[in-house]
């Protein structure tokens, strides 16, 4: 069992960058370099990467999260490394692909030989604090997150989002508040928008109570549907992820998307406390913060609800990073590669905090800095959701996609993003791009080496999706359906 600290420090190595004093000039930056900054790093859960009224959508207004890409750099090409909430965090947290990290599903634990987030920012010196969601493996963590304190250990079952979020935001704001002599990383997780998974999922008595609140009043304009509400051209034979709620209409869609952005203006006001609690105590101008999700929502594209896909609206998250008066104010990025791997060594270059020796991520730093540098080549997301993993590789132009089937065969999807954005045209049987579908293969194939996923099967899922007859089968069926109704 490693786990003494002599331990982490040895998995922590000597590779990363950031001890060197912070590029400015000026008084203004001898006192930063004597002063390490804090970091704050928010997540909301189910938030696609454009529903932010800072990049132009006009069905949603969300001024705090917009205050943050103000103050700082949006990254619109940004990709969660699987779309579902306990491996994506986990991969937040520690730099690491989920399948490394055993973390394959929902409700696990993350392997302990991997240093979190807060162990790395503790062994530094610094103070962690932990409010909010976590799911690694409990919602709310009752048994504690190595490296954190942890500020608040609600309970959800029975409540709406906005109600725990809530007390997400006090236990964060008191955080904030204390006094101390060290810097601080807090992560400030909410749930909101995710309660969206209400209306699009089984029954719950919750649903009265989420509609009371969320329902349009007669006469408001609801958000049309998205572009791509339809089938993609080409799919796979056979492929199992086609459109849901066949029975919906059009004005169901439009007031789930409605009720969607709501739960996004709910959440942006208790975002607007933190930001405020930190404006107060006058730590706002050496406060690195980070703002994320760890997954997207259908939300009507593809006629998809939720996530589980690798269509942009489910595996592409907003992702900021904003440092009032260091960070260029207001830059929209629509060109950079990035991924939630790029989150801890980022907050570690700032901080000038030696990271993990392994992190599959890189700084963002110096392509915030000097935005002519080319960044990553690609990005890589993953599931685990049937015999094999699955993969989605994007670079620049493309987006490839590979599923396992049950026969041990595979389906394939290609797209052409700058041709065709919205993914409705399946590419790749085309025999023009035959090279590049071929190029994007081998760059998955090395992506897999590098992270030696061969070597890591896929963890048992503990929520019983892989059970076996018709007992296990009911089982199954009703273990999702109270998974669904709880958090994802
Ligand atoms: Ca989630």
């Amino acid at each position: 069992m490693m786990s003494s600290t002599m331990t982490r420090r040895q998995l922590m190595g000597t590779g990363a960058a950031g001890l060197c004093a912070w590029a400015l000039g000026g008084r203004l930056a001898a006192a930063r370099d004597r002063k390490r900054p804090n970091v704050l790093l928010i997540t909301t859960d189910q938030q696609r990467v454009d529903a932010m009224s800072a990049v132009g959508n006009k069905w949603v207004k969300t001024p705090h999260m917009d205050s943050l890409g103000a103050n700082g750099v949006y990254f619109m090409n940004s990709y969660c490394p699987y779309p579902l909430c306990s491996p994506s965090r986990s991969s937040l947290h520690t730099s690491r692909m989920p399948h490394e990290i055993g973390v394959d599903h929902n409700s696990v634990s993350i392997d302990p030989k991997i240093p979190l987030s807060g162990q790395v920012f503790r062994e530094a010196g610094y103070d962690t604090g932990y409010a909010g969601k976590w799911h690694c493996p409990n919602p709310y963590p009752s048994d504690g997150i190595a490296g954190y304190e942890v500020l608040n250990t609600t309970t959800r079952p029975g409540k709406l989002a906005q109600v725990v979020d809530e007390a997400t935001m006090n236990a964060a704001v008191a955080f904030l508040r204390r006094k101390r002599d060290k810097p601080f990383l807090t992560v400030v997780s909410f749930i909101n928008p995710h309660d969206i998974c209400l209306p699009a999922g089984a029954a719950s008595p919750l649903l009265d109570e989420l509609w009371k609140r969320y329902q349009p009043p007669a006469g408001t304009e609801l958000p049309p549907l998205p572009a791509n509400f339809g089938s993609t051209e080409g799919l796979p034979e056979g492929f199992n992820r086609g459109p849901k709620h066949d029975g919906w209409d059009e004005n169901q869609w439009r007031k789930y998307t409605y009720a969607y952005y709501r739960m996004m203006e709910d959440v942006d006001k208790q975002i607007g406390q933190v930001l405020q609690a930190l404006r107060e105590t006058g730590q706002e101008d050496n406060t690195l913060v980070i703002f994320t999700s760890d997954h997207g929502e259908g939300l009507g594209s593809h006629r998809w609800t939720g996530k589980m896909m690798y269509y942009q609206e489910e595996v592409a998250v907003p992702l900021i990073v904003s440092w009032k008066g260091v960070t260029p104010a207001g830059r929209i990025d629509r060109e950079h590669l990035v991924s939630a791997l790029d989150v801890l060594p980022t907050i570690c270059d700032y901080a000038g905090v030696r990271g993990p020796a392994i992190m599959r991520g890189k700084s963002l730093r110096p392509i915030i800095e000097k935005p002519q540098q080319p960044g990553h080549e690609y990005i890589v997301s993953e599931m685990a959701n049937g015999p094999a993993r699955s993969f989605m590789l994007r670079t620049k132009q493309y987006k490839y996609m590979v599923f396992p089937t049950a026969n041990g065969g595979k389906q394939e999807m290609f797209f052409d993003m700058q041709a065709d954005p919205g993914e409705m045209k399946n590419l790749v049987a085309q025999p023009a791009l035959a090279t590049e579908v071929e190029r994007h293969r081998k760059l998955l194939a090395d992506w897999n080496k590098l992270t030696e996923e061969a070597d890591h099967p896929i963890q048992p899922n503990p929520q019983g999706q892989a059970g076996k007859g018709k007992k296990n089968k009911a089982k199954n069926k009703a273990q999702k359906n109270r998974a669904k109704q709880k958090n994802q």
